[in-house]
């Protein structure tokens, strides 16, 4: 069932990262653009090598512009506060925050009380770089992107009290790539908004997921609820979502916006209620070799899009207890289970 996703992943080529910033041996004070943090370091160190890491992110957040690189090492990274990106980098200087080469950092929000405030990372900035970290135990979203041009990569987010990765407030031209969301759940709601990811609220256009996972989260796996801009899933996956009071969607469409969302290589397994809905989209969708195994539905399009068809081609339905739902759709090539 998952050959497409498979194939696809092989040929996905990864672009390695590396700073255009050289450092001398005994750089100028607040002239390094790379910064090191260690869970065993010290905010009174220079942070400018490996051997004199800063203990501290926010410490590190305090010297960042444009170009700026901070390196994780190992360690876990406890913090009760939002790290809040209102900075920008630029296209080609962006400001990253990822894991020193081999090293598996963790940051942990769990001191964080439970409330909508309570972000992991909140992006109100432009052309930040977030890779290789495991963000845990947030007590709302473990990031949330507001600003444009973010890339979200090689990540795992777990356990958040809402919304893994939610982008919102006119969102544009993030891309999230290789990033794992699972076990959100928001115990004072029940499970009823805790989405692996979500696009919704207001998002501008070109925002795109690529080989990204949403599993077992108690809502949605992917939520484009009042997006009000397409959104390009490639490769991802949306599997065992919906626990509680969950929707238990795979993807999801619309509240009436006229979205015209685009999926390829797409896999949704044992979802609560669906494995792709419409969820009241008024726009076209487009599904490309993309499978659904095992959830209580399917394939759920119930009503034509206001112009134009959905276009549905490769698809595969397989299991389910109930029947697939398919109005308004040029279909090529699928098996859908609408008899
Ligand atoms: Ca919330
Ligand atoms: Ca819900
Ligand atoms: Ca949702």
């Amino acid at each position: 069932m998952r050959n497409g996703k498979r194939i696809i992943s092989i040929i996905t080529t990864c672009f390695m990262v590396t700073s255009l910033c050289v450092m001398s041996p005994t750089p100028a004070h607040g002239a390094s653009k790379e910064y090191y943090v260690s869970a065993s370091g010290s905010d009174s160190n220079n942070g400018q090598s490996k051997d004199k890491p800063y203990k501290t992110i926010d410490k590190a957040l305090g010297n960042v512009s444009a170009g700026t690189t901070i390196y994780l090492m190992n360690g876990t990274y406890k913090s009760s506060n939002t790290y809040k990106l209102s900075k920008s980098g630029t296209s080609g200087s962006p400001i990253r925050i990822m894991n020193y080469s081999g090293h598996k950092p963790v940051v942990d929000f769990s001191s964080q009380p439970y409330a909508d405030s309570s972000r992991g990372f909140q992006i109100t900035g432009n052309y930040w770089v977030i890779s290789g970290l495991t963000i845990q135990n947030a007590g709302d979203n473990g990031i949330h992107i507001s600003g444009g041009n973010n890339k979200i990569t090689d990540c795992f987010i777990t356990k958040c009290g809402d919304t893994g990765l939610q982008m919102s407030n006119g969102a544009y031209n993030n891309e999230i790539t290789r990033v794992t969301s699972t076990y959100n759940y928001d115990s004072k709601t029940n499970g009823e908004n805790a989405d692996g990811f979500a696009a919704k609220l207001s998002i501008g256009s070109g925002n795109v997921f690529r080989n990204c996972n949403a599993l077992n989260n108690s809502d949605d796996g992917f939520d484009f609820y009042s997006a009000g801009n397409a959104v390009k899933l490639y490769n991802c996956e949306a599997s065992y979502n919906g626990k509680g009071n969950g929707n238990g969607q795979g993807k999801v469409g619309g509240n009436y916006t006229s979205d015209n969302h685009y999926l390829e290589g797409c896999v949704a397994i044992g979802n609560k209620k669906r494995g792709y809905d419409q969820n009241n989209n008024t726009g076209y969708i487009t599904l490309k070799n993309c499978t659904a195994k095992n959830n209580n539905v399917n394939f759920y399009f119930p009503k034509a899009p206001s112009s134009g068809t959905h276009k549905f081609s490769d698809c595969i339905s397989s299991g389910g207890a109930g029947k697939d739902v398919i109005v308004g759709a040029t279909v090529v090539n699928c098996s859908f289970n609408t008899k």
